[in-house]
């Protein structure tokens, strides 16, 4: 019995299509959710295991020198939190992709995610402290994000096949689903954040640092010589010889502070040496603890930069350790690894010289080491520069040959021995000040570790040098303020400065890059003055 009256209904009807918004929605709306759900089951099982950051430091990892250079010096520490916003940038981009591809078919799109999810997995499972529970979080960023996409997708199909009015019902159910998935996805997020830090910031590593200070405190410790006096300039504007750990700079690949305690961190000392080492934490207060002023050094630093800071370090004697530890003939690297499986090379006959003063350090400025800094202990070395000798979050230390083992930074092009350049900085005049005509101070900071500076001169417009006055300085570890007054008339002079260390060499005028073995040149200074 067929009707004549009737069109057949059609057997197929037309193939459904998203429209372009809400196809880039829904992939949006996944990606979202299984970002913040990657985080949520970080922050509830284990802070490290988050896909977002896990793939923040293989980027970082991955990254060619000249790149993080480029970074460094242009975001300076917001560096981390720039590489970050890219990377939720990208996810965007390719969330949406994920839904334009997948119109008709949810397939493609729930491949991209996917492809997504398995990058979060490999970034987490190639980390440094990978354990197995850390799969937990990536994976179920990963789920989460197909399932919903697949959900929100055959919503919006149904959509696309329906008449008015069911159709704009439906719509309305996708908006709302899309709108959940999303804004749970950011909750999710928050709360993994949040309780991510609530872990570090209660349990663990907070307590463990605040027994450490509270150790140090009674501990008995061979103190640095008091201070002679005039150390510091009263001059407004001059950097204090002592800097605070909260002003003391910071530079690591690290995109979140290894979370460590005391109570479980042990040192290995192997590789060539006579006896291997392993010792924990109660180990080394039980060793004599010495304090000594120590101004560290970034290779990084620019020609009047800031990556140089001078703090009151505790520790163990690193000498002695190795001496202990019998370092074999032939052993001309000492390699030492942080936990997050950053490394440095350092010259194993300078950490032998006697007067070196080479520090396992675990207190700084009377507290016990800040979490940014390495806690519960790092290596402190007069002399070099931090990247190959200061390894913060220390776990191994290798007695081995530098033709055998390559540190960190140095395949990427930097100098294998990194001893400090003499270097100076004009901290006033500010930089574009205005000054009234007379006696104008210009005053900085000068150091040449573990030598020490001699003498610093300042001369305007290229004029004869003029020498500066010195403040005092406990030794040749430490940096060294300087101050000069000069007569300068109104005008806009353009005041240079050089510094000669103990042994008599001054500071060459080639300017050169940080690039391979640390910036050389002039700090000069152009101000207004009238
Ligand atoms: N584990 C670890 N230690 C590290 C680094 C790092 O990236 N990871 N950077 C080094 C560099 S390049 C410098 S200059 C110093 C800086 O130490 P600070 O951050 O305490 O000032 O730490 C060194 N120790
Ligand atoms: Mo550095």
């Amino acid at each position: 019995m067929t009707s004549t009256t009737s069109p057949p209904a059609p057997t197929t009807p037309a193939p459904a299509r998203l429209a372009t918004g809400q196809a880039a929605g829904i992939g949006l709306a996944a990606t979202v959710l299984g970002v913040g759900a990657g985080q949520l089951v970080a922050g509830l099982f284990s802070p490290s295991s988050a896909p977002l950051l896990a793939v923040g430091d293989r980027v970082i990892n991955l990254s060619p020198q000249p790149l993080v250079e480029f970074a460094t010096s242009t975001f300076g520490t917001a560096d981390k939190a720039v590489l970050i916003a890219g990377i939720v940038v990208l996810l965007v981009v390719v969330g949406a992709v994920a839904g334009l591809v997948s119109r008709r078919d949810e397939r493609p799109g729930s491949g991209v995610l996917a492809g997504l999810g398995v990058v979060g997995v490999a970034a987490v499972a190639t980390g440094s402290s990978f354990g197995p529970l850390d799969l937990l979080a990536p994976a179920a960023a990963l789920f989460s994000a197909v399932w919903a996409f697949r959900r929100l997708h055959r919503v919006g199909l149904r959509a696309g096949r329906q008449r008015e009015p069911a159709a704009g019902l439906t719509r309305r159910r996708l908006l709302a689903a899309g709108s959940a998935a999303g804004l749970g996805g950011l909750l999710a997020g928050a709360a993994g954040v949040g309780l991510g830090s609530g872990l570090s910031a209660t349990g663990g590593p907070a307590a463990s640092r605040d027994a450490v200070t509270r150790r140090l405190a009674t501990a008995t410790v061979t103190r640095a010589p008091a201070l002679p006096p005039g150390v510091d300039l009263p001059d407004a504007g001059v950097t204090r010889f002592a800097t605070a750990n909260a002003d003391f700079y910071r530079i690591d690949t690290a995109l979140r502070v290894p979370s460590l305690t005391a109570e479980s961190w042990r040192l290995r000392v192997h590789g060539m040496v006579a006896r291997e080492l392993d010792i924990g934490f109660d180990d080394l207060m039980r060793r004599p603890l010495v304090e000594r002023w120590v101004t560290m050094t970034c290779v990084s630093n620019e020609v009047g930069g800031d990556l140089v800071s001078n703090a009151r370090f505790v520790g163990v004697d690193l000498r002695e350790l190795l001496l202990e530890a019998g370092p074999l003939p032939g052993a001309d690297q000492v390699l030492s690894t942080s936990t997050d499986g950053w490394t440095a090379g350092s010259p194993t006959s300078v950490l032998l010289e006697p007067g070196r003063g080479a520090l396992l350090a675990v207190g700084m400025n009377g507290e016990a080491l800040p979490r940014e800094h390495g806690f519960p202990v790092r290596i402190v070395v007069p002399g070099l520069y931090g990247y190959v000798s200061a390894t913060k979050w220390l776990e191994q230390i290798e007695l081995t040959t530098f033709a055998d083992r390559q540190a960190y930074w140095i395949d990427q092009g930097w100098g294998v021995l990194g001893p400090i350049k003499t270097g100076a900085r004009i901290d006033v005049p500010g930089a574009f000040a205005s000054v009234p005509a007379g006696p104008v101070t210009i005053a900085g900071s000068a150091w040449s570790q573990p030598r020490g500076i001699s003498r610093v001169e300042v001369r305007v417009d290229g004029g004869p040098w003029q020498e500066a006055s010195l403040a005092a300085t406990p030794g040749g570890d430490t940096w060294r303020m300087w101050k000069a007054v000069l007569d300068l008339p109104a005008g806009r002079p353009t005041v240079e400065c050089r510094a000669t260390d103990a042994d008599g060499s001054t500071q060459t005028d080639q300017r050169a890059d940080p690039i391979p073995d640390g910036a050389t040149g002039w700090p000069s200074r152009r101000f207004t003055v009238g």
